[in-house]
């Protein structure tokens, strides 16, 4: 075993990546990846001793901690020295952190401390051999370790959608707070199994906090999402073709091409940028490319122009792919050889002027699908249809709505949620997020009464519209609880986003949701089985038996 990586629904054998990741990591990297870790969980160690102490922790190390957290979600980064510039970071923070203590009166003593608070290496290869001795498998105990690792990863998911907040000017300390006590807590022998089950369930309601936040960040900067017809086709221009999830970026670049000649189309979660009004306005802005984000060896070839990575999901490109130099990367993404976009200073624009004039240099996109997809439906456009969709509820025209929000990925068990889409019955509507939308979006499920049977609410973080309509739902039908909604839950997860939006929905009260297409191998069977009497938590069948078995509650 040269690694050990079990945090996303790719995880090998459902076990855990032992020599290569499934997503393409090298051994190396992901060691490099369990060092970081290492270094974040010292720092929020500090970070929080700092907290209890009335002390302020500065925005450096907040942001330290959600980007090197983010750096570590599936298939955002495959830079291994990127992470290894991030792990020399945090020995500073860290440090700092632990002095700031120290004039303030409050010491420790080295031996007393865990190796994450104290670890330093000089050298890269100081760096290298430590890597290979961290990680996920220190913890032994196999229930502690489990929720020690959904913690994690929850915070992860936390982390990333904080970062697109910060990115907008919206923080929020109590979520910075959060994070550096969960970690820490991650840390601490002391807790119980008990203990680590309360962090996790207060993992889920910092999720909630966390999109919320995210949600205001983008609605009050780019306007409420519409219900919007995306293109699907393409011009005769050279484009740039944005992938990942960060809006800022979006913006950025919509400005620093108009009148460049350069088209810009969105690819996988990027998608969701074509509702909002900020952007539309934009003629340049063609509409969307592709599919989901594991098709994207195909697609970028035929794509022609410069491909930009905000965050996830990157596919490692084969050795001889055509688009290899075309694949720009910015924020806390990186994939070795590609070129990295440097972060914005002082909140101004980042500069994409590199990708555009490559793009200048390009031909056009290829045409590999034509016609339109329709999507827009956060909160704000659904409560405008609201007399509509409680008049369908009421008259039996909709007889039930189904959350499938979450990841798609490339694994052929997947192909449940396009059969378990098909089989639902007509009066049924389905509400989407993320991209698991994917497996679906495109099959022509028709509407009922001009009500879309796909609402699709946006990118995976607008999983909480779909938490705030149910809530809306609920006040409107008097209902006390949240699970007598003709709602079911069919959620598909990959990465560690999934995570936090599953936490945040138990968090929420929402019972019995099924999560496919396994679940997670971070979870013990002791864990597993918590989740399930607390929560209803189970798998996914054969799509027609599901069907039955929702449509027969
Ligand atoms: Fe394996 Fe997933 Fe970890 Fe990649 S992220 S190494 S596929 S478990
Ligand atoms: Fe997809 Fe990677 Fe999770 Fe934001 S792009 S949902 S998997």
């Amino acid at each position: 075993m040269s690694m050990f990586c079990f945090q996303c629904q790719e995880a090998l054998k459902n076990a855990g990546c032992t020599s290569k990741g499934v997503c393409g990591k090298t051994d190396d990297t992901a060691n490099m990846m369990d060092l970081l870790m290492h270094v974040i969980k010292g720092t929020t160690f500090f970070a929080y001793e700092i907290r209890k102490n009335n002390m302020t922790v500065d925005d450096e190390v907040n942001h330290f901690v959600m980007d090197g957290l983010f750096s570590t979600i599936t298939n955002a980064n495959f830079d291994k020295e990127a992470i290894r510039q991030r792990v020399y970071r945090g020995f500073e923070v860290r440090d700092r952190l632990r002095k700031q203590l120290e004039k303030n009166g409050i010491s420790f003593n080295d031996e007393e401390l865990k190796d994450a608070c104290t670890w330093t290496g000089e050298t890269d290869g100081a760096l290298d051999m430590k890597a290979e001795n961290v990680g996920v498998l220190q913890t032994e105990n196999e229930d502690v370790r489990s929720l020690r690792e959904l913690v994690t990863y929850g915070v992860k998911g936390i982390a990333a959608y904080a970062e697109h907040a910060y990115n907008l000017g919206h923080k929020k300390d109590e979520i910075y707070a959060f994070m550096e006590r969960a970690l820490a807590g991650t840390l601490d022998d002391s807790l119980s199994v008990d203990d680590l089950v309360s962090l996790t369930l207060e993992t889920g309601k910092y999720g909630v906090e966390v999109m919320a936040l995210l949600d205001q960040a983008n609605t009050s900067r780019y306007g409420n999402p519409e219900m919007t017809s995306v293109n699907l086709g393409v011009r005769n221009n050279p484009a740039i073709l944005i992938s990942g999830h960060d809006l800022r970026d979006m913006e950025d670049l919509l400005q620093q091409t108009e009148g460049s000649g350069v088209d810009v189309y969105t690819h996988s979660e990027m998608l969701p940028a074509n509702y909002y009004p900020a952007f539309k306005k934009y003629d340049h802005f063609v509409g969307n490319y592709g599919n989901s984000w594991w098709k994207q060896k195909e697609e970028f070839e035929s794509f022609n122009g410069p491909i930009l990575f905000t965050t996830n999901c990157i596919v490692p490109p084969r050795k001889n792919a055509g688009y290899k130099d075309r694949i720009y990367t910015t924020g806390a993404s990186g994939l070795d050889g590609a070129t990295h976009i440097p972060a914005r200073e002082n909140d101004g624009m980042k500069d994409f002027s590199q990708i555009i004039e490559h793009a200048k240099k390009c031909d056009p996109p290829k045409e590999i699908e034509t016609g339109e997809i329709v999507g827009g439906f956060a909160h704000n456009q659904v409560m405008q249809l609201a007399d509509k969709v409680v008049d369908a509820v009421k008259s039996g025209a909709i007889r039930k709505f189904f959350v499938m929000a979450g990841c798609d990925g490339r694994m052929k068990s997947r192909q449940y949620y396009t059969d378990f889409a098909q089989e639902l019955p007509d009066d049924t509507v389905i509400l989407t997020a993320g991209c698991a939308k994917y497996r679906y979006n495109k099959l022509g499920l028709g509407d009922i009464g001009g009500i879309p049977r796909v609402l699709d609410a946006g990118q995976c973080n607008d999983s909480y519209s779909l938490a705030v309509i149910a809530m809306k739902l609920k006040e409107v039908f008097e209902l006390n609880d949240i699970n007598d909604l003709p709602i079911e839950y069919n959620i598909a997860w990959y990465e560690q986003k999934a995570v936090i939006v599953l936490l945040a929905l138990l968090s929420l009260g929402v019972k019995d949701i099924h999560l496919g297409p396994t679940l997670p191998a971070f979870l013990s069977p002791n864990v597993a089985n918590v989740l399930v009497d607390k929560f209803g938590i189970s798998g996914i069948g054969e799509p027609k038996e599901d069907v039955e078995m929702f449509m027969a509650k």
